[in-house]
């Protein structure tokens, strides 16, 4: 193989809308714009294959986001309410509301297009896992959202990793278009576009995995998913939310099989060692930590979470999930293996090597490393303007789910402030997004202004670690060790290490405080300035240092923003040890922070939360 050039040809494609991630949100913001757009150039930008990228690429075994406003089943004001009390009171409720009131369409058409639902033969409805979700044969729910994309976009641009989003020269608050590189073949890419959107998924790998060594890379959010979403607009300055609330997942252990159609679909209990149901037992203790929220139906995520965790410590695990004692039929036998052979094989796998006989034999549940989301029980992501019809005036300042950066718009887990959108809801959004981009590309025709010089700095930056790879290959003291050069599997150690023990993760107990997190920041900056000495090898080591680059980004605001907001609301994502109880006084609130290009600082600020009703 030769070695990638660190100034290879570029390639320009000049468009009108520009999606940076074919994922669920993407495919979504691809099919709605042309359907909007009929007459414009939209291309997608995506560092894999569309067909099996993202979150989705084994497959899901449900839908977890859908009303059922046909059948009267739920109403947009009942989801509100739900995604309300599972975020502990803070929700931006006017995103929340218009995904809800646009869900089930997307639904419908996906079902058109093939998608296998679980319909009940007597009321011809969907089989529901729980109240706001459905079942599906989904191993091929990926290619078959891909399909529709493929044919709605100009063109595909596949395998090529989306490093930077470029400000316009004139106007450094709007986009200007994209750069990247070819995961393939080493080519730099320029996308000028009139309107971006962003759509490059949340992040596994901030904090050290529960699977370390014999199993690194096994995640339950996928090891592919590096933060892009946030990396790509915090250097843009667009205004971040909720970068504080991460997630925390309770999975089946080591192969970080989901658990939602477990409790909810077949019913299963989960105990700790000696049977008990300890959920119950602990009430009186919660209310004294977060007060009415511990009497909230359904109970919180986070609390869950939080109460599993109290068993834990107090020596009372492992916590089992009662798999033997649900799998009385050869139905719900075949639900329960299809559930993770559609979704998370490694789960059905981690079984088989672990001789557990799921009908015989009880699983153990643990609680995940934290992921940074803004689609499932969480709402990390970017402050963007809410629907034109609903919600209060400060949510709106223009076109629906575009950022504070004119012309850059985002979706799925780009989007802050509005949790439980899952595949369903992140597609909506995508959709939603897509339309709001064409109303701007129409109200603003001009093309925007790329400063050359701008781009070759840039491309400098992005080729670095081949060029500082070339010059030091060489200085080589033993075996693998370059004094001069950081690679990325060590910079991504490096970074795991710092969020785990400062930042609250595994080895923490999810716990935090002051000192802690201004330690964790100072070990940040150290490792911000080593990134300057990263060096790649080949082209696979460039998109792993480009991976390590966004997921620092995603880190630090995460850190910053659990530093500012001096209360522990979500208990069992993450404890503030020195503010340990939910403050609504203070902080009923967002916290959103917004990076300044120019000279680097960060401003936290507060803003105010406005129920819906
Ligand atoms: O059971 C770049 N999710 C579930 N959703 C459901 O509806 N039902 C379920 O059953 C779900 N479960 C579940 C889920 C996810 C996973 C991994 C498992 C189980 C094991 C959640 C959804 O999948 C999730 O909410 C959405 O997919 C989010 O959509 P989006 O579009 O925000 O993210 P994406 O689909 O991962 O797509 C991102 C794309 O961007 C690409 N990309 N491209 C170019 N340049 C870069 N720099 C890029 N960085 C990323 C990616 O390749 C990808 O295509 S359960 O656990 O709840
Ligand atoms: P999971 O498989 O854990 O990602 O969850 C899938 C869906 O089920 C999500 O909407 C969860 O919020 C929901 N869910 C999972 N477990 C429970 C539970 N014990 N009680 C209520 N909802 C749950």
């Amino acid at each position: 193989m030769t070695d990638p050039s660190p100034d290879p040809e570029t390639h320009t494609i000049d468009c009108d809308i520009l999606i940076v991630g074919g994922g669920f949100a993407g495919c979504g913001a691809a099919y709605e714009a042309r359907y909007w757009g009929r007459d414009l150039k939209i291309v997608v930008a995506e560092k894999a294959a569309i067909e099996r990228s993202g979150a989705v690429a084994q497959g899901l075994s449900a839908i977890n986001c859908y009303m059922g406003m046909r059948w009267n089943e739920n109403q947009p004001e009942d989801f509100v309410r739900y995604v309300r009390n599972d975020l502990m009171g803070l929700s931006r409720e006017d995103l929340v509301y218009d995904l809800a009131r646009h869900v089930d369409s997307t639904v419908h058409m996906f079902e058109e297009w093939g998608l296998p639902i679980f319909t009940d033969p007597v009321t011809g409805r969907y089989v529901r896992e729980g109240r706001w979700q459905i079942m599906i044969h989904g191993e091929s729910y990926k290619p078959i959202i891909a399909e529709a994309t493929r044919k709605a976009a100009s063109e595909v641009y596949e395998r090529i990793m989306v490093t930077h989003l470029l400000p316009d020269a004139k106007d450094p608050n709007r986009v200007a278009g994209a750069i990247g590189f070819s995961v393939r073949d080493g080519s730099f890419y320029l996308f000028r576009a009139k309107a971006v959107i962003v759509a490059a998924a949340g992040a596994s790998h901030i904090y050290r995995p529960r699977s370390a060594g014999e199993g690194s890379g096994r995640t339950w959010y996928p090891p592919w998913a590096s933060g892009s979403a946030y990396a790509l607009l915090i250097p843009m300055g667009a205004e971040m939310t909720q970068m504080e609330n991460r997630l925390v997942v309770t999975r089946f252990k080591d192969g970080y099989g989901p658990v939602g159609a477990w409790f909810l679909l077949l019913k299963a209990t989960a105990t700790n060692a000696t049977g008990e149901h300890y959920e119950a037992a602990r009430l009186p203790e919660l209310r004294e930590r977060v007060g009415a929220y511990a009497d909230a139906k359904p109970m919180p995520t986070c609390l869950r979470n939080h109460l599993m965790l109290q068993e834990i410590l107090a020596g009372r695990g492992p916590i089992l999930m009662h798999t033997e004692k649900v799998l009385d039929t050869p139905e719900k036998e075949s639900i329960g293996w299809e559930d993770f052979l559609n979704m998370t094989i490694g789960q059905a796998v981690t079984w088989a090597s672990q001789g557990i006989e799921p009908k015989t034999t009880p699983s153990e549940l643990i609680l995940s490393e934290p992921y940074v989301m803004g689609s499932h029980a969480v709402c990390a992501g970017a402050w963007a303007s809410g629907p034109a019809d609903v919600g209060a005036d400060d949510y709106h300042w223009g076109y629906n789910r575009m950022t504070t950066v004119q012309g850059l718009f985002g979706a799925g887990d780009t989007i802050g402030g509005s949790a439980h959108k899952f595949s369903s809801g992140s597609y909506s959004e995508g959709r939603l997004a897509g339309k709001s981009a064409v109303a701007f590309v129409r109200d603003h025709p001009g093309a925007p202004t790329v400063a050359p010089e701008r781009v070759s700095e840039l491309k400098a930056e992005v080729f670095r670690p081949v060029r500082n790879w070339q010059t030091e290959r060489l200085n080589v003291t033993t075996g693998t060790v370059y004094p001069e050069v950081l690679f990325p599997d060590q910079g991504l150690n490096r970074l795991e290490k710092i969020m785990d023990e400062y930042g609250g993760g595994v080895s923490a107990n999810y716990s935090t405080n002051k000192p802690l997190l201004e330690r964790g920041l100072a070990h940040m900056e150290s490792l911000r300035v080593d990134l300057d000495h990263l060096g790649a090898r080949d082209l696979h080591q460039l998109q792993r240092a480009w991976e390590l680059h966004h997921r620092w980004w995603t880190a630090e605001a995460v850190l910053r923003h659990t530093l500012f907001r001096e209360e522990t609301r979500w208990p069992g994502y993450y404890y503030r040890a020195d503010f340990p109880h939910v403050d609504d006084e203070q902080w009923k609130c967002f916290v959103n922070s917004v990076y300044d290009p120019r000279t680097g600082e960060w401003r936290l600020f507060k803003r105010p939360y406005r129920p819906l009703f």
